[in-house]
């Protein structure tokens, strides 16, 4: 596979290094031995300077040849499509990826990030706690019985659904030994690795 351009920014404080979700692409290009390369677009003027790309003014894109893609689960789709690293090529196992993917964003990240959002903005009260803790216990009982979510090998959705969980915040919400020991068994891998520690390059190196 040629041709692909993963697209971040150009600087980022330091609080969000390490979780800007160009991060979910490089990880995937990395596990599948895709090759890539990284391009940016200016932190300053973020909000109007790029949304014939990405029409919230966010990151990341994808352009693969001639055409490009915004959201990181469809770009992470995309890439699954080409690699069976990332999604079996099975129907039975490539649904359970693609249902377990919906799932990490529409299940799960739909509920992480507002919660989240509340709590790092000292709002008094966090409403979303119960349904926060209802979401945290369902996958922590999928997680105790399953070493992947989809498919019986490692797929993007766990890919997504790590992405998701890793967030300390989220893990520092209750005792859960399974997500637990599943973010560490994933984080581990060298592609995330070498995804996180590049991204951390890059952030230092637009110092
Ligand atoms: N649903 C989008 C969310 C993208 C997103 O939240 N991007 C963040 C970085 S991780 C961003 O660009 N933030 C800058 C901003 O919103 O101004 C996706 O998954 O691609």
């Amino acid at each position: 596979m040629s041709g692909l351009i993963i697209w971040t920014l150009d600087w980022v404080p330091e609080g969000p290094r390490g979780f800007v979700r160009d991060l979910r692409l490089r990880w995937a290009c990395e596990e599948a031995g895709f090759d890539y390369s990284v391009s940016t677009v200016p932190f300053e003027g973020r909000e109007t300077n790029h949304l014939d790309s990405q029409p919230f003014g966010q990151v990341p894109m994808l352009s693969d040849g001639d055409f490009q893609i915004f959201e990181s689960g469809a770009g992470l789709i995309h890439l699954a499509r080409r690699s069976e690293v990332l999604m079996p090529r099975d129907p039975a196992g490539e649904a359970e990826t693609l249902q377990w993917t919906i799932a990490a964003l529409n299940s799960i990240e739909m509920v992480t990030v507002p919660w989240w959002f509340l709590e790092v903005t000292g709002a008094p009260e966090n409403h979303l706690v119960d349904w926060m803790k209802s979401r945290l216990d369902h996958m922590e009982r999928v997680l105790g019985a399953r070493e992947w979510l989809a498919g019986g090998q490692f797929t993007v959705a766990d890919l997504l659904m790590v992405d998701v969980l890793r967030v300390e915040k989220v893990r520092a919400f209750g005792t859960r030994p399974a997500t637990e020991a599943y973010v560490a068994r994933v984080t581990e891998r060298p592609a995330f690795q070498k995804a996180y520690l590049d991204q951390m390059a890059h952030f230092a190196s637009c110092d």
